[in-house]
């Protein structure tokens, strides 16, 4: 009996801790009477809770638009708590004139989703990354102990992504770091720039190659390699980098990460999601390789 009453007391608790979490919610602006509402449903891509922003690969709303993967902004605190990458979402869409948000989420954990990515103790400064094996444009494999000696510079990215702030944005980067590299011989010579697909089985050796040369005008890849492998060596590596992800029809839904790695294959620093800018990398580069030369 005693038990029971317990657990009642600690229901309510939570229900009104519930809802009281609900009532706390930055409020977006009053609607105006033009506002229309649709039913939305879709799979979380990604969350941004500085922006209130949530990536959604929704389903079709009748009437409106096409299923399709896009941001939604989402005035709602408490639910950037609970929501993660693979989370299904229902929620209404307000279109009012020239602004839009989701208002009334309702989050369902997706059995055997990825949970939000956690701090990851092995993407700490220092530590070292493993003789890994991949695979390189050429079909020629590539593993990660040869590369000592040089800084490298690495990111995830998939061929067919369709959202633009996310791999299409990673490789305009890259590209714009490859340019200031091909400035500098001496640079360059001591950087290694390696693009790592999360879709192995659509990325093949060739499918990079020929992403490489029209998406990112790469012509020398002994600068900038792409590199595939077979699922497992890929999920080995990505995982690693803490990279969430998982086919979702014929899109893969995945979280960012980029990493700088020292000439002696240890890990200088992580550059989260997709607001890091060439400059910067390029910067840490040369303190990278500079510290090195002074210490040498
Ligand atoms: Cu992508």
């Amino acid at each position: 009996m005693l038990k029971r009453s317990f657990s009642f007391v600690a229901i309510t608790l939570l229900l009104s801790a519930l809802m009281l979490s609900c009532r706390q919610t930055s409020g977006p602006p009053q609607s105006s009477a033009n506002a229309r509402r649709y039913d939305l449903t879709g799979t979380v891509v990604s969350v941004d809770r500085a922006h209130k922003q949530v990536v959604v690969s929704h389903d079709p709303i009748p009437g409106f638009m096409d299923a399709m993967i896009m941001p939604f902004t989402l005035y709602a605190d408490w639910a950037f708590d609970v929501l993660s990458p693979g989370d299904r979402i229902h929620a209404t869409l307000v279109v009012d004139g020239d602004r839009s948000w989701l208002e009334n989420p309702l989050v369902v954990r997706q059995e055997g989703a990825p949970a939000q990515t956690p701090s990851r103790a092995s993407l700490q400064p220092g530590v070292e990354v493993p003789p890994f094996m991949l695979t390189n444009q050429d079909g020629k494999r590539i593993n990660f102990a040869d590369l000592r000696g040089r800084a490298v510079v690495l990111t995830f990215i998939y061929t067919r992504c369709p959202l633009p702030d996310y791999c299409p944005l990673m490789t305009s980067n890259f590209a714009a770091i490859n340019q200031r590299l091909q400035a500098d011989a001496e640079l360059a010579r001591r950087v290694k720039l390696l693009s790592i697909t999360v879709d192995p089985e659509h990325d093949t050796p060739p499918v990079m190659r020929a992403y490489a040369m029209e998406r990112a005008g790469v012509k020398d890849f002994r600068q900038w390699e792409f590199l595939t492998g077979s699922p497992d060596e890929v999920h080995r590596v990505a995982t690693f980098f803490g990279l969430d992800y998982f086919a979702e029809g014929n899109q893969i839904i995945h979280n960012l990460c980029t990493a700088l790695i020292s000439p002696e294959g240890k890990i200088v620093k992580i550059y989260h999601g997709n607001e890091w800018k060439p400059e910067d990398v390029v910067d840490d580069l040369r303190a990278t390789l500079g510290e090195k030369q002074a210490k040498s």
